[in-house]
């Protein structure tokens, strides 16, 4: 994105000057009067200050390889709504609309933009930066916050909230979080996959006075049936181990009156394809399972793309994130969720079973990227 400052002697002016600069396909994002003294400060002038950019498209969201979000069965997730930018009301017919957030851009950051931004969106910038957000998703920020005119403080906390709330698929708040029959985790070594399990069943027997059960395909470690186990004894829940798709099936059958069965499975090294096949061969991902990808919020952007682009083939419904006790870093996980749109179940914040969990909603999880 190419930004520019123009001081003109009227709007007219500054339009000419703006195509002159960045071509016709150039937005004029803000503009004040500002008085400028001439003639060796003798005369008071007053001009108009306006800022436009140029977007050039670099790359497609979709070109980035994430997968698409998976309906959730039973009460499908609905789309999230992509609000445009309100056009300023002075913007001549031949500048454009600002574009939707689906159109990433480049621009090189901090040196562009000296002189260009008020202090307070360099601020901004450098704030989201530090938390984790791509260029793509701060040029978004700052183009809407100057759209709005959001250049003081109270009104850039107010107006940055709602632009990047829009960012994240839509909440329905009105649905339960665990909303099928059978509940499947999936995810790293040691993401905190059966602790996180233990509090879903746990708050489900408890608090919605539901009658649940467990299943785990995790039989490469003795202690990971002992640790499930014990939960289960603790929620008076019955167990199953599965080791093949019959065992599953069978399993099912004798779960037939619960309302929901936990499952969990076995943490392995994901970047190999044949965990992924395991995986699928036991569990029939049809339209009674709900399925999260379970990430530790302390992991690297990097590990956390690969591994939702790696789960290509396996419906990931939504997201659960564990450990965002131990980072205070939650820009990455609004990127991945920006990205793939695929919406954020839970959020983990400790190890007490099973206190230690929150429903993830937009404006919360864009709150913790904030503070
Ligand atoms: N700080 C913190 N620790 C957590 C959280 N969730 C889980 N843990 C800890 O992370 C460790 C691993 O948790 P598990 O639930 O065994 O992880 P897992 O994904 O089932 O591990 P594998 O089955 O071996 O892949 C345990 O020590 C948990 O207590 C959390 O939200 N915060
Ligand atoms: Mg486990």
């Amino acid at each position: 994105m190419k930004m520019k400052k123009i001081t003109a002697n009227s709007m007219q002016e500054a339009t000419i000057q703006i195509r002159q600069q960045l071509g016709k396909d150039a937005v004029i994002l803000n503009s004040k009067t500002v008085v400028k003294r001439k003639l060796f400060g003798l005369k008071k002038q007053q001009m108009v200050e306006v800022i436009a950019v140029l977007d050039q498209d670099f790359e497609e969201r979709a070109g980035k390889g994430l997968n698409p979000p998976a309906p959730i069965p039973v009460l499908p997730k609905k789309e999230p709504v992509q609000k445009q930018p309100e056009e300023p009301s002075f913007a001549p017919e031949a500048v454009k609309a600002v574009p939707p957030h689906s159109q990433p851009l480049e621009y090189a950051r901090n040196e562009r933009h000296a002189g260009i931004l008020p202090d307070s969106l360099m601020a901004v910038d450098r704030k989201l930066k530090d938390q984790g957000l791509d260029d793509a998703i701060r040029d978004e920020c700052l183009k809407g916050l100057l759209t709005k005119g959001a250049v003081k403080e109270d009104q850039i906390k107010k107006e940055l909230e709602k632009l990047l709330t829009e960012m994240l698929p839509a909440h329905t708040s009105d649905e339960p979080m665990i909303r099928s029959k059978y509940i499947v985790l999936f995810g790293s070594t040691g993401a905190g996959k059966t602790t996180t399990i233990a509090k879903l069943a746990a708050k489900t027997a408890i608090q919605q006075q539901k009658n649940i059960a467990f299943i785990t395909t995790d039989t490469y470690r003795i202690a990971a049936i002992e640790q499930l186990k014990t939960y289960a004894e603790l929620l008076n829940a019955p167990l199953e181990v599965c080791y093949s798709r019959e065992d599953f099936v069978k399993a099912q059958q004798t779960f037939k009156d619960y309302d929901h069965i936990f499952i969990d499975t076995a943490g392995r090294n994901f970047k190999e394809e044949a965990y992924i096949k395991e995986l699928t061969d036991i569990i029939p991902f049809d339209k009674s399972i709900q399925s999260f990808l379970v990430m530790s919020a302390t992991s690297k952007y990097q590990d956390m793309n690969a591994m939702v682009k790696r789960f290509e083939h396996v419906p990931i419904h939504q997201f659960i994130f564990t450990k965002v006790d131990e980072t205070d870093t939650m820009g990455t996980i609004f990127q991945i969720i920006a990205e793939s749109q695929i919406g954020l179940g839970f959020l983990t914040n400790g190890q007490n079973v099973p206190e230690d969990i929150l429903e993830g909603s937009p404006l919360e999880l864009t709150r913790m990227v904030l503070q």
